[in-house]
């Protein structure tokens, strides 16, 4: 009598937990299946960023004078939320690609969040490097920064904050990163 009753009870358990491994699969889910790690920013220094550059002449106030706008590498990576989601290279859901990123500063000044578009694919389970400006030459030209070009020095924190969507579901996922800028007018390199 136990055991005609105890086959549908188990029955119904293994179903029961069938749909608890498979939900974490389906496409309507809210939680992206992945997770972008940011291993570096500028290979984990600081940056030191120039508000003036004289040109190839080093002549002060010459056509060839630029605002130097610094682009610093970026290293994230790629890895699965949980092994039961069962993300493969090349299947669905696989990849995530930042589409846009927002820098917010704080520290000696205050300026405004600087956001940007950018286009940087990162498979499951890869390391992929990109290149983000993390202070637009715009900011360099306008108070408080513009009158660094006569000396001075301001430092920065930097809040760099990456949005991605995943492929397949288009579930967002945002990272952050931080990184320290030391704004004046330094030596051309
Ligand atoms: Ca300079």
């Amino acid at each position: 009598m136990f055991r005609a009753c105890a086959v549908p009870w188990i029955a119904s358990l293994v179903s029961i937990i069938c749909v608890m491994l498979i939900l974490p699969g389906c496409s309507n889910q809210s939680a992206p299946r992945s997770t972008i790690v940011v291993e570096s920013v500028n290979n984990n220094g600081f940056l030191n960023s120039d508000v003036y550059s004289l040109g190839a002449d080093e002549q002060m106030g010459t056509a060839d004078d630029n605002i130097p706008e610094e682009a610093v590498p970026i290293i994230v990576r790629n890895d699965p939320q949980d092994a039961s989601l069962n993300v493969h290279p090349n299947g669905a859901f696989s990849t995530v690609t930042i589409e846009r990123y927002e820098v917010r500063y704080s520290g000696d000044a205050d300026l405004p969040t600087f956001s940007a578009a950018t286009h940087l694919v990162v498979p499951t389970g890869s390391t992929v490097t990109g290149s983000l400006v993390l202070l637009p030459a715009s900011y360099k030209i306008a108070p408080p920064l513009d009158v660094l070009v006569n000396g001075g020095e301001i430092h920065l924190n930097a809040d760099v904050v990456l949005f991605g969507v995943e492929a397949d579901s288009d579930t967002r996922t945002t990272t952050h990163a931080s990184i320290s800028i030391n704004v004046a007018n330094w030596a051309d390199k």
